[in-house]
């Protein structure tokens, strides 16, 4: 039987004083892509190593790599697509001979750029039905030709782009996925109980096209559900594993209020006791106020809300089909509901004026309990990744890394703005009471996130003062 070694990759390369992924600060939870191929995979050996969550040395990964037949790796962001990299050419290196094959957003967007590192295989989009024919043909030393959805390397070194394969039509088709997987003392999301912190889905992908979103890109701009019946029994299953919060990965979670209802329905007849977070659109939740209340009572603590921005000349821009007058109405039903909002804005934006940038940071604690704001990041496949070039406004490249302190040379002043933002929203005293006398949930998320911070700032050495805000390699041993 052949034994996979499945890889968040390390993190060898870290930015200080603040990591260039910060939301790892807030909490983290892991991918469920692994839980969900190792469900497809059951009739071979797994193991899974997160280097986003755990410890681990290049060491181990050789070790474990080298005990392996095949690894698999997970290429999600160009945020993380350095360490992938380094990861990817330590274990060419070290544990030289075994097929690696890559998946998720970045390896899907940049499949020919992986192969040029060193990737025997990258799957395109949905995983499952493509990594289930490439296994088989591995075992068989090939042909890989007709498995669509592979991007591939011949032993000339030729590269092959297979056709796309089709979305799977019912999501309640897919095997369940395999939670066991993950180690749970790793991953802690901060809503407020104890117990273990796990991913779930109810859905996947989006309808909507916002201008400067991958995410719905990967998926065709169309969204397919799980089944209520399907999502309960998940849930089910999740509970008994000991899991007791849960993030929902999908992108538009809650998108249709009649099959929600249901889930929430049973979530509460069936006393689970989770407690969630979601991805929401405003809309979503001004067109039914009322299953946001039911959605509380299922467990929902936290919204993160994709609020974009305040401006609408903005929102127009972005295509978001959404305006500030929702977001404010969205912000009031969540607030009366007694839900979390940690509120997604952009600044930076292509052809946004300082005025509206100012308006946004403006906009931020009125308007959220916590504002995640990003400055804009042309993305390789959206709208905007083509606006940003023909205009000659990348931050660098085609994009296939990214770092988070450069920006699109017309707003390369936002970055100061930005930090001036963040330094007043964290030493207010309005947030340091959120943390000591707020809902549980402010409690919880903002000790979190000090604590957090502070284990970052003081992570200092010689190597990282001396470089601060650059990515410096970490993993030593
Ligand atoms: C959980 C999560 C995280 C977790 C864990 C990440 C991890 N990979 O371990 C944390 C919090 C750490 C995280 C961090 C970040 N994330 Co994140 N994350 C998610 C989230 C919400 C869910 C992922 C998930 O479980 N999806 C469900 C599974 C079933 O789908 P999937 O991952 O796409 O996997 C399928 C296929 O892609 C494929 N597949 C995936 N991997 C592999 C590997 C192999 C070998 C194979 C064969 C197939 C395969 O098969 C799967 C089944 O079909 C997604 C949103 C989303 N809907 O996916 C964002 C998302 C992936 N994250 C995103 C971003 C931007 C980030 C950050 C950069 C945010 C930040 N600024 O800090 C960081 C980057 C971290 C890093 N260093 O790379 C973006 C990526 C956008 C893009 N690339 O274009 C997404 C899409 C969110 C969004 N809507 O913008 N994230
Ligand atoms: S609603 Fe969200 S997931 Fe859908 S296209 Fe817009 S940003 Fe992307």
């Amino acid at each position: 039987m052949k034994k996979i070694l499945m890889l968040q990759p390390l993190r060898v390369y870290r930015r200080w004083p603040m990591p260039d992924d910060f939301t790892g600060l807030l909490g983290n939870s892991p991918t469920l892509a692994f839980a969900q191929l190792r469900g497809t995979l059951r009739n071979y050996e797994s193991e899974f190593m997160d280097g986003l969550a755990g410890n681990f040395t290049l060491g181990e990964l050789t070790r474990r790599a080298q005990s392996a037949d095949v690894v698999m790796l997970n290429a999600h962001s160009s945020i993380g697509a350095l360490n992938v990299e380094f990861n990817l050419r330590h274990i060419l290196d070290t544990a030289p001979g075994k097929p690696v094959i890559l998946g998720g957003h970045h390896a899907t967007a940049y499949d020919f750029e992986w192969l040029g590192r060193g990737a025997h295989f990258v799957v395109r989009n949905e995983g499952e039905e493509t990594i289930d024919e490439l296994m088989a043909a591995i075992e068989k030393g090939g042909p890989y030709g007709g498995i669509a959805g592979l991007s591939w390397r011949d032993a000339e070194r030729n590269f092959h782009r297979n056709p796309a394969r089709p979305l799977i039509s019912d999501l309640d088709s897919l095997p369940m996925p395999d939670w066991k997987i993950y180690d749970p003392s790793l991953y802690y999301l901060p809503l407020a109980i104890p117990g273990y912190s796990t991913t779930a889905e109810t859905s996947r992908g989006c309808m909507h096209r916002c201008r400067f979103c991958a995410a719905s890109e990967m998926w065709g701009h169309t969204q397919r559900f799980k089944s209520p019946e399907r999502v309960l029994e998940e849930l089910r299953a999740v509970r008994k594993l000991g899991f007791t919060k849960i993030w929902f990965s999908d992108d538009n979670f809650g998108a249709e209020p009649e099959r929600y209802t249901k889930i929430y329905e049973g979530m509460i007849r069936e006393n689970l006791g989770l407690r969630f977070a979601s991805f929401l659109r405003c809309d979503t939740v001004t067109r039914s106020p009322e299953t946001m209340k039911l959605a509380y009572r299922a467990g929902m603590r936290g919204a993160l809300l994709g609020i974009e921005s305040p401006v609408n000349r903005i929102l127009k821009d972005f295509a978001k089909a959404n305006d500030h007058e929702t977001t404010v109405k969205a912000v009031e039903v969540l607030r009366g509901a007694g839900i979390f909002i940690a509120g997604f804005m952009i600044v930076g934006y292509l052809d946004e004026t300082q005025a509206e940038t100012e308006a946004t940071f403006r906009a931020a604690d009125e308007l959220t309990d916590y504002p995640i704001i990003s400055i804009f990041e042309p993305r390789m496949g959206t709208a905007d990744f083509t606006r940003a070039t023909a205009k000659l406004d990348l931050p660098g490249g085609d994009m296939f890394y990214h770092n988070t302190v450069k920006f699109i040379p017309s707003k390369a002043s936002t970055i100061n703005d930005y930090r001036d933002f963040y330094r007043g929203y964290m030493t207010s005293p309005k947030q340091l009471r959120k943390a000591l006398f707020g809902t549980p949930v402010q409690r919880d998320w903002y000790r979190t996130l000090y604590l957090n911070m502070a284990k970052s700032v003081l992570s200092v050495t010689p190597t990282k003062a001396a470089h601060p805000w650059e990515m410096v390699r970490a993993i030593y041993r």
